[in-house]
């Protein structure tokens, strides 16, 4: 990595661009950006907060963190060498190896000396005399670039209860999202684990294995598939090798950007019977192919949904032996209307002595205690307490970083009530500012949806500068038009029932957080279709000068 010691100081009243671009965060969409802006013959600068590459797969590094996609699609698709060169050890790779990837990449394509690490951006401004940005740096140091384009992530601001006495608590504590890298040692140990989304049923039956006791405080359960993770052997290479171009078709033909076909029946095409029998051979296959390849109507008929629903209680109560904590982790609401986890042995962790589940939907966990946590009228005992409590997601970061743009407003306040966006990639009156991943793009397999964003903003800036024009901007009605068609679509899927379930996708998540669609829910394959048809028709939706 470079120094970048060149940076102006606040002082300074050069224009002069310091790069064409300035990229904002070093995980998956960052990387991309770069490769692709480069390609593009553009100059790029990445700004990256941690001290290391990787973004959520460097905070994200708690026992049991791995991919919940196949990792052959989670995974760039920019370059053929890449993907001839790296063998994912398993289906679903684990936090080290994810990380381990990226670095390959980096490295491969020699980005480290276009990355700024360990640099927090304090704010990036639009300045109108000289139409650059110009983003400040902590230490006052600033750069100026003609784009910038931002990869946020969708989880990556935590989020943690605002218990008033954490400070008293005289164990250790821990939040998932900000792991330390030398990891915890559970051994012996009370352990509560506040959370059961993705990242408590990925953690839970790891920590069982060592510590004294595990407490699990659910406030809402989760419909938690079986993941049916495996090693991917030589032999399994060959087979994904042999079509890796016909796979990433499949993704970015698929609702979810996922390699799956469709099931082509919806539920009521067959018998009762056969119903069962076809989810019995979708649930031995797991992973979220479960829901694709089953029956093509889950998502969108509530009797199908309920059916789905009915087949994964049974297999609930038939896992937990006893009877009283099957029925506490029984969802009594639809299927996908928050995301549902994929399990390694999640359910099974609750038949181990040393593991006990606290329902506290309807009494929540009020505060912590000298010696553990307490709700209303009960005291847990605990000698370490790990927050698997999610993320202000898909907005919280970008709220967080202070973004001005024309006539000096901030993005913060634009998007008070909500995300504007023109196709998710862009703002009106910002100018020049691409988001790379953000809202109103899909809710899908995460590096696809990122490769397609960062192409279309390779694309825009292409054709801007081959006209010889120096801005691009959202056009007005088109925000006005692509935001207000976010709840149209979700309210076609069973999605909409996130509202009373603390779905993050809604912001329902966060005490005081506007709910509103961040999300697009049209079908990752609509989305990237939209977002053709908009280069291809010379990007009318969008102002250029
Ligand atoms: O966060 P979550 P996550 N008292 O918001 C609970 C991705 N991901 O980090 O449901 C008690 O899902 C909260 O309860 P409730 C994936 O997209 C991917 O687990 O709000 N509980 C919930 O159980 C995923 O969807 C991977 O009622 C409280 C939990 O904390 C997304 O990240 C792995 C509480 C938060 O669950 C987020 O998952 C992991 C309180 N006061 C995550 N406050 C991969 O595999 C919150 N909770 C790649």
């Amino acid at each position: 990595m470079s120094d970048h010691s060149d940076v102006r100081t606040a002082a300074t009243s050069d224009t002069a661009v310091d790069f064409d671009a300035i990229i904002v965060g070093a995980g998956f969409a960052g990387i991309r950006t770069l490769y692709e802006l480069r390609e593009r013959g553009l100059t790029a600068l990445v700004i990256e907060a941690a001290s290391d590459i990787g973004g959520t797969w460097f905070w994200n590094r708690y026992p049991g963190a791995r991919t919940d996609s196949e990792a052959w699609v989670y995974a760039y698709c920019f370059s053929k060498d890449l993907m001839n060169e790296w063998n994912w050890s398993e289906r679903y790779p684990s936090q080290p190896e994810v990380e381990r990837y990226l670095r390959l990449v980096v490295d491969k394509f020699d980005m480290r000396k276009d990355m700024m690490l360990n640099t927090h951006i304090e704010s990036a401004v639009f300045d109108e005399g000289s139409e650059t940005w110009v983003v400040s740096i902590e230490g006052g140091a600033q750069i100026r670039s003609r784009f910038i384009v931002t990869g946020l992530g969708h989880l990556s601001k935590p989020y943690r209860p605002p218990f008033p006495s954490l400070e008293s608590f005289r164990g250790e504590w821990y939040q998932t999202s900000r792991y330390p890298s030398e990891g915890v040692d559970f051994t012996g140990k009370r352990v509560a684990v506040i959370g059961t989304g993705a990242t408590g049923v990925q953690l839970t039956p790891l920590v069982a294995e060592t510590a004294a006791h595990v407490t699990v405080f659910q406030r809402t359960p989760n419909w938690v598939l079986p993941a049916r993770n495996h090693p991917l052997d030589d032999a399994a290479w060959r087979e994904i090798r042999a079509d890796y171009d016909g796979i990433w078709q499949k993704v970015f033909s698929q609702n979810f950007a996922l390699p799956y076909g469709s099931a082509h029946r919806v539920a009521a095409d067959v018998s009762a019977q056969e119903q069962q029998a076809i989810l019995e051979h979708g649930y031995e296959i797991g992973h979220f192919q479960f829901l694709f390849e089953t029956f093509d109507d889950i998502l969108t008929d509530e009797t199908t949904n309920e059916l789905v629903c009915d087949f994964l209680r049974s297999k609930i109560r038939e896992t937990v032996k006893d009877p009283a904590t099957a029925e506490i982790l029984c969802p009594k609401y639809p299927l996908l209307a928050k995301r549902p986890p994929l399990g390694h042995f999640y359910y099974e962790a609750f038949n181990r002595d040393n593991v006990s589940l606290v329902d506290v939907s309807d009494n929540p966990l009020v505060d912590v205690t000298e010696g553990g946590l307490r709700t209303a009228d009960a005291e847990y005992e605990a000698d370490i307490i790990v927050f698997a409590t999610g993320f202000d997601a898909v907005t919280g970061a970008y709220l967080t970083l202070d973004i001005v743009g024309r006539d000096g407003v901030h993005l913060h306040d634009k998007w008070k009530d909500g995300p504007r966006t023109n196709l998710g990639e862009m703002v009106d009156g910002f100018p020049n500012l691409f988001l790379a991943s953000g809202p109103h793009q899909p809710f899908a397999n995460i590096p696809a949806v990122i490769d397609r964003s960062v192409r279309w903003i390779g694309r825009a800036i292409t054709q801007l500068l081959e006209d010889k024009q120096t801005i691009i901007e959202a056009d007005v009605d088109a925000v006005d038009k692509w935001t207000d068609l976010m709840p149209e679509l979700l309210a076609r899927t069973i999605f909409a029932k996130g509202m009373g379930v603390h779905a993050w996708h809604l912001g329902s998540n966060i005490p005081g957080k506007p709910v509103v669609v961040m999300a697009y829910h049209g079908g990752a394959n609509n989305y990237f279709a939209a977002l053709d048809d908009e280069a291809e028709a010379g990007f009318p939706g969008f102002i250029r000068r």
